[in-house]
């Protein structure tokens, strides 16, 4: 199956959600009148895309309708596709030799299968790895950690459990220096009821990232649980806030209707989608295509 194809399956369950709705409206509309597009909000939201997104997306839509004078159910359908694609910010996943990824996220959302996902990804494409299981909060994680480069073949840095995330993260930056790792992708705590702690945690790992590392690049993911909803938007806020966040992950892509939340965490946090997790296997990672997206769930 190609990489197209594979998508469209895995993300059917937004499909259903969306495009056979939306046909169905763009049937039975002989013009496209204000009614149409009332309808075609309310589609929207209900398929999670979200207030704000869709009020702008169905805003643009009615100026297009104006200027352009749209008048087929088709060209209205390209006119939503074409701007659902101009809402995610165009920037690229740059990683440059060194780099420390941060991969930041609350509880359960996928942080650590999406590493074991990114370090077998990167080495396949030859980069030397290095993870740190910087979240020493349960005494499972950094075993879960292990399991994964263990099965991928990379080195995993870990201390005890309760160690101070920040010095595990320390020790896997000496060892990146001596074993010449391209990448160290550093795991973390998602607890958020100590929030504030959590906060402070993560900038420390920054500090620490910028303190002991000056010629690495570093790169923090946000990792979302689309299944969440809309409740992944109000996690995206909280984490923009505090620290500082290069794009995000929106892993469980597979199996839920709510993909569509992808469009909203974009426009409301201006804020690239790097990848999208679509399984529980290694390979079940993509790279985020605005374009490819669009046209697998439509
Ligand atoms: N279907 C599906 N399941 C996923 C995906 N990503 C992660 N999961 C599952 O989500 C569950 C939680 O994943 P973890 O990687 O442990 O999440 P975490 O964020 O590290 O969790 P904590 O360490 O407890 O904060 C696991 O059962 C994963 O298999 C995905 O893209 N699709
Ligand atoms: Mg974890």
């Amino acid at each position: 199956m190609g990489f197209f194809d594979s998508l469209k399956q895995r993300l059917a369950k937004t499909r259903n959600a969306l495009a056979e709705k939306v046909e169905s409206l763009l049937k039975f509309s002989a013009r496209i009148d204000e009614d149409t597009l009332e309808e075609l909000e309310e589609i929207l939201i209900t398929a999670d895309l979200g207030v704000n997104a869709t009020e702008k997306l169905i805003s643009q839509l009615r100026e297009k309708v104006k200027a352009e004078k749209i008048r087929s159910p088709e060209e209205l359908k390209e006119a939503l596709k074409n701007e659902i694609v101009k809402v995610f910010p165009d920037k690229k996943l740059d990683i440059v030799s060194p780099t420390i990824i941060l991969v930041v996220g609350v509880n359960g959302v996928g942080k650590t299968t999406t590493i074991g996902k990114l370090a077998y990804k990167f080495k396949s494409e030859g980069k030397k790895v290095i993870l740190a299981a910087a979240d020493t909060f349960r005494a499972a994680a950094a075993e879960q950690l292990s399991v994964w480069g263990n099965r991928v073949g990379v080195d995993v840095i870990k201390h005890q459990e309760g160690a101070d995330p920040a010095a595990v993260l320390y020790d896997a930056i000496q060892a990146g220096k001596a074993r010449r790792a391209d990448i160290i992708i550093c795991d973390t705590a998602g607890r958020l009821h100590t929030k504030k702690n959590l906060m402070e945690e993560l900038k420390k790992l920054y500090r620490v990232s910028e303190k002991e590392y000056k010629d690495a690049q570093i790169i923090s993911l946000l990792v979302l649980d689309a299944t969440t909803g809309q409740n992944a938007i109000a996690q995206a806020r909280i984490f923009k806030e505090a620290v500082n966040i290069s794009g995000l992950i929106l892993t469980k892509m597979d199996g839920t209707a709510k993909g569509g939340v992808a469009v909203a965490v974009a426009s409301e946090l201006n804020l690239p989608v790097f990848f999208i997790g679509v399984g529980e296997s290694l390979e079940d990672l993509q790279e985020f295509d605005p374009k490819a997206f669009v046209e697998a769930i439509f």
